[in-house]
């Protein structure tokens, strides 16, 4: 397959900007349009998308690195390469120069320039974009703000970016909401100047026309305040001043989507930029308790407690000294313990969950898999039934696709790829790597991945991006013991497959009874998305599946 070369498109008036975060590795699946690296410049971040899907093969820039257009970002290894046009590997792939920040015709001025008097604050000419949507407005009327401080963030459907005060000054007027279209020349806001207030600017300010600051291709969620006299809904990733903590476009959907307070949250990245590692355990530490947001405070205040689940109105944690009663020893969770402790906290907490119990009937593929691995003995892949159920739950995944999405607010999202987790049991703790496609690959390359994704599990190196884009959990108690019980979902996934230890049952067959090796399957859902006639049939399903697996292929 043909490899092709990613490289930094269009970005505009920028000359050389540093890469502060590479999002994706060797070895990584992407998608078309998915952010690959953050550059930033003086006055904006923005993430670079692949121009292709396929295979990264090998990432050519680092943390710190400088990159301008045309520098080479990284290898791809691109789905459907033979399909694709030789000149695809020379030269930005039209999707990435229309994913690309349109060029910042007016560059940033070096100093702050003051109004001194009202100024129209218009789109300024924002490239090959037609009515972008205004998807957060980051100010209010009557806010100071600085010249060159974002204003609003519109997006297209390729590309979101911010655009800044042309000045320093109040803003007096608002003439945009979330959910508005703008075109070049709209009006945006009109504001008035600090006159003489602050120092004249050292060089030539631009005219009136700002220019837009690129961000990154993130879709984002109305969540901003609207008119300018309406209070303001709360978003918490906006500080309360009006004054946008230092973060891409992104990092600030990734917070406002976890209810994350953005100001709270200290930055770890250069000049103190909020990435979204510190988005993640920022949220950790809160579920773990050992840290609290400003309103989580407040609202145990105001629940008169103070400790934790206070907020619930839930009873204080006992206190109690163990070595009253004995002697003691203390020992840290471990890391894993703690975030996953953290996550099925919030799973359990907020989830309603049901769950739904069958059995399957396994004889014939048990012998199958038997004879399996006996002609595949040199091979060294090992196939246990595990490989099997994920063949079969990706068939059951396509029957009922409700099973196969997320909630986001008020609005299903229906996935329309099959990556399946499996919960692996490490001597850290429990963590759920991540299978891929698992509809496009067959029983004896399930079990190889799984085999290297568990032995990862095992020596504690999976990755963030081997834990990540799960559709559906299975969690396999199999090689253990026990009869049946309630798995935990895998937020934002809607539904979990528990399995527990086969065993043999006497089935009467109308003459007589006959040996059965029964596959016990718990299936917690989430009684929001799923209802328990659903869950029946689709652990029916499974259960039919995997009692005649041809029916894989229907
Ligand atoms: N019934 C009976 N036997 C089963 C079985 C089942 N449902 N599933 C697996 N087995 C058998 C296997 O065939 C294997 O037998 P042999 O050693 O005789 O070949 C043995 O049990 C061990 O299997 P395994 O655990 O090595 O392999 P797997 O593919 O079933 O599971 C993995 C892989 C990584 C999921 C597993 O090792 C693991 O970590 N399980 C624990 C998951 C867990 O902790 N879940 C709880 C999460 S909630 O706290």
């Amino acid at each position: 397959m043909a490899l092709q070369d990613v490289k930094v498109p269009d970005i505009g008036d920028f000359d050389e900007v540093a890469v502060i975060e590479v999002l994706v590795k060797a070895g990584d699946t992407v998608k078309a349009e998915q952010s690959l690296i953050t550059v930033e410049s003086d006055k904006a971040s923005m993430e670079i998308p692949s121009s292709a899907a396929g295979v990264v093969k090998e990432v050519k820039v680092a943390i710190g690195d400088k990159v301008k257009e045309g520098s080479v970002v990284l290898v791809i290894e691109a789905e459907g390469a033979a399909a694709a046009p030789a000149p695809a590997a020379a030269a930005p792939a039209p999707a990435a120069q229309a994913a690309a920040p349109a060029p910042a015709p007016a560059a940033a001025p070096a100093a702050a320039p003051v109004a001194s008097g009202p100024i129209d604050v218009k789109v300024p000419d924002i490239g090959d974009f037609k009515d972008v949507a205004v998807i957060e407005v980051l100010v209010k009327a009557g806010d100071t703000v600085k010249a060159e401080q974002s204003l609003i963030t519109v997006e297209s459907d390729k590309a979101s970016m911010e655009i800044p005060s042309p000045a320093a000054g109040v803003l007096k007027e608002l003439k945009v909401k979330v959910g508005d279209t703008l075109n070049i020349g709209d009006l945006i806001a009109v504001l008035e100047g600090q006159s003489a207030a602050a120092p004249a600017p050292a060089t030539a300010a631009p005219a009136a026309s700002p220019a837009p600051a690129p961000a990154a291709a993130a879709p984002a969620p109305a969540a901003a305040p609207a008119a300018s006299q309406a209070p303001a809904p709360h978003d918490p990733t906006v500080a309360p001043s009006g004054k946008l903590p230092h973060a891409s476009p992104s990092v600030r959907k990734f917070a406002r989507e976890l209810g994350v307070p953005l100001d709270e949250v200290k930055g770890s990245g250069s000049k103190g930029r909020i990435t979204q590692d510190d988005v993640q355990n920022f949220t950790r530490a809160v579920m773990a308790g050992t840290a609290t947001t400003k309103a989580s405070a407040a609202a145990k205040g105001a629940a008169g407690g103070g400790a934790d689940g206070a907020a619930l109105g839930l009873l204080p944690w006992p206190k109690v000294d163990f070595t009253k009663f004995g002697t003691v020893e203390r020992k840290d969770l471990s890391r894993i313990k703690k975030i996953s402790g953290a996550n099925l906290h919030r799973n359990w907490v907020m989830i309603p969950h049901v769950t739904n119990n069958d059995e399957a009937d396994v004889t014939a593929l048990e012998a199958f898999r038997v004879s399996t691995n006996k002609e595949n003995e040199k091979s060294g892949v090992k196939v246990t039934m595990l490989a099997f159920v994920i063949k079969a739950v990706v068939a059951a995944l396509k029957k009922f696709p409700e099973f196969n999405t997320s909630l986001d607010g008020d609005t299903l999202v229906y996935k329309q790829y099959f990556h399946i987790g499996f919960a692996a049991d490490t001597p850290n703790g429990l963590v759920v790597p991540v299978l891929r496609d698992a509809d496009k690959k067959g029983i004896l390359q399930i079990s190889t991945e799984m085999g290297e994704l568990a032995k990862k599990a095992r020596d504690g190196k999976l990755g963030a991006a081997d834990m990540q884009g799960g559709c559906f959990s299975i969690s396999s108690l199999g090689g253990i013991g026990g009869t049946h019980f309630t798995p935990i979902i895998n937020a934002p996934e809607v539904a979990i497959l528990g399995l527990s230890k086969s065993y043999m049952k006497p089935v009467w067959d109308g003459k007589q009874f006959v040996p059965q090796l029964t596959l016990p399957l718990s299936l917690s859902y989430d009684h929001r998305v799923i209802d328990g006639a659903s869950a029946a049939r689709f652990n029916a399903y499974l259960g039919q599946v995997l009692a005649d697996f041809r029916r894989v292929l229907l």
